[in-house]
């Protein structure tokens, strides 16, 4: 990616209840990309990362930040392609009434089971943790509805080696219908170091059918020239 114009991310449309699902203005010939996972486990911090923004998508240590479903127009500066990034309130907040998690349920069971359901769902996991049960509830729902999804580990700046090993076997074990790329396991991401920021790039324009154009060959576009982390 740091060879090429920054990919940029824009706000488009929020949405609190099930009926603004099919009222909310956004273009949806569009690819949508959701991120989904546990509560404080950093999707809105990725969302501020990949978009090279502090507060494009507004979090908190206190968990239960996001409330809503929130749709970012990404769009790649010289390109025609466009997708959307959806961020998703978060499941598992033991401190949320039983009504808030049913009204949470309710919304995601709407939008990821619904007709304008995203293409790919990135199921955003803790590094640090084995996979939890509400994760792999997830991970079986996404298998059960037919929507192709894929898993990163967050915070990888507090995860050591050990954790890393650990995580791959656990969900290989877990999952062991992951993407065959991912066979090798989870991408391990940071929004603090920017880890894996490249590489989830790549993967996230892959899980939207817009992979990145195959620059022209010239002069200096030897592997050299477009070698990226
Ligand atoms: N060390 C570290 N902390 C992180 C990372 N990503 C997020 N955090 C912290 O984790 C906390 C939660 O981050 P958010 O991005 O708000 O988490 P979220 O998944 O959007 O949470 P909800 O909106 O409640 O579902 C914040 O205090 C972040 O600073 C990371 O990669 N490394
Ligand atoms: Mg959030």
């Amino acid at each position: 990616m740091s060879s090429r114009a920054e990919p940029q991310l824009e706000l488009a449309g929020t949405v609190y209840t099930i009926p603004q699902l099919t009222q909310v203005d956004i273009d949806w010939g569009l690819p949508q990309v959701a991120l989904a996972g546990r509560s404080n486990v950093g999707k809105s911090s990725c969302l501020n990362c990949l978009g090279n923004r502090k507060n494009l998508a507004r979090t908190s240590a206190t968990p239960g930040k996001t409330q809503s479903v929130n749709f970012f127009r990404v769009r790649f500066p010289g390109e025609e392609a466009a997708f959307y990034l959806v961020d998703l309130p978060g499941y598992g907040y033991a401190r949320r009434s039983k009504t808030e998690r049913d009204k949470w349920a309710a919304l995601m069971e709407a939008y990821l089971g619904g007709a304008r359901r995203p293409r790919t769902v990135v199921i955003l996991v803790d590094g640090r943790h084995p996979p939890q049960r509400l994760d792999v509830d997830l991970v079986d729902y996404c298998r059960a509805a037919g929507l192709p999804w894929m898993l990163v580990c967050t915070k990888a700046d507090k995860c050591s080696q050990k954790d890393k090993t650990a995580r791959i076997h656990e969900w290989r074990e877990a999952a062991p219908d992951m993407l065959l790329e991912d066979r090798n396991g989870p991408l391990f991401f940071s929004s603090v170091t920017r880890q894996g920021r490249d590489a989830l790039w790549r993967k996230l324009r892959e899980a939207a059918g817009v992979p990145a154009p195959v620059p022209p060959a010239g002069p200096d576009s030897g592997p050299a020239a477009h070698q990226s982390s």
